[in-house]
């Protein structure tokens, strides 16, 4: 993400939230300074500030710790939460169900309700990674996201693919009331003459 101008701008805080090891420290310092860097557990959090485009406002991002005994600190950063990333370590299906429940434990804050919702499904460079179609079932996406604007998002912190397109998307949902990107994921795909099978098919993964 660029830098454009340097007058002060809004700013909109970014939960990065996702259990210990999904990636989340890997993917920030990734896409903010292009760099791999070597990282250690998080213990507390990491916080970066990310320039967009001078129409969004400036991405505040905090990355907090996800190791079991840091959870429960995770619930004093909802309330002024405008976005929520979710990581998930695609490859690792041995903890999916950890992350699943803890994906759906964090929904439930009513501090969190209707705040857009994108799930990065990372280390997509591993063989044998799972597609987000495979995440979005097995992490029960379309329940338990009814009612709010969500996305999900291949990517790989080590590479950088997919991760500007996550954010890209996280700062479209936060300007966009629901009805309306739904509206505009209908459109696209009607322009692009695919069929009502298809477009239910993304709009129960893609959302
Ligand atoms: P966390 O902040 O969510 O706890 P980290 O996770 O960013 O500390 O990453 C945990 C481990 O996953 C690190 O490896 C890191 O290099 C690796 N990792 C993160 N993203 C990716 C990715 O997209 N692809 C691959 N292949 N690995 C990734 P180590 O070996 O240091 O534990
Ligand atoms: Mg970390």
């Amino acid at each position: 993400m660029g830098m454009y101008g340097s007058k002060p701008r809004k700013q909109a805080q970014v939960l990065i939230l996702g259990l210990d090891g999904s990636g989340k420290t890997t993917l920030l310092y990734k896409l903010k300074y292009n760099q791999s860097v070597v990282t250690v557990p998080t213990v507390g959090f990491n916080v970066e500030m990310l320039e967009t485009d001078r129409s969004s406002p400036g991405l505040t991002v905090w990355d907090v710790g996800g190791q079991k005994k840091m959870r429960p600190h995770w619930r004093h950063h909802y309330s002024d939460t405008a976005g929520l990333i979710f990581v998930v370590d695609s490859w690792d299906e041995k903890r999916l169900e950890e992350a699943r429940k803890e994906l759906h434990r964090i929904l439930r804050y009513e501090s969190l309700r209707g705040v857009p919702l994108v799930i990065l499904a990372n280390k997509q460079d591993l063989l044998g990674a799972l597609s987000p179609e495979a995440l979005c079932l097995k992490l029960d996406l379309r329940r338990v996201c009814e009612g709010r604007a969500w996305f999900i998002q291949p990517c790989s912190g080590t590479t950088g693919m997919g991760l500007e397109e996550g954010f890209r998307r996280m700062i479209y949902l936060m300007k966009t009331p629901l009805r309306q990107t739904q509206e505009d994921i209908k459109f696209k795909m009607r322009s692009k003459g695919f069929s009502f099978t298809a477009m239910k098919k993304v709009m129960l993964c893609g959302r």
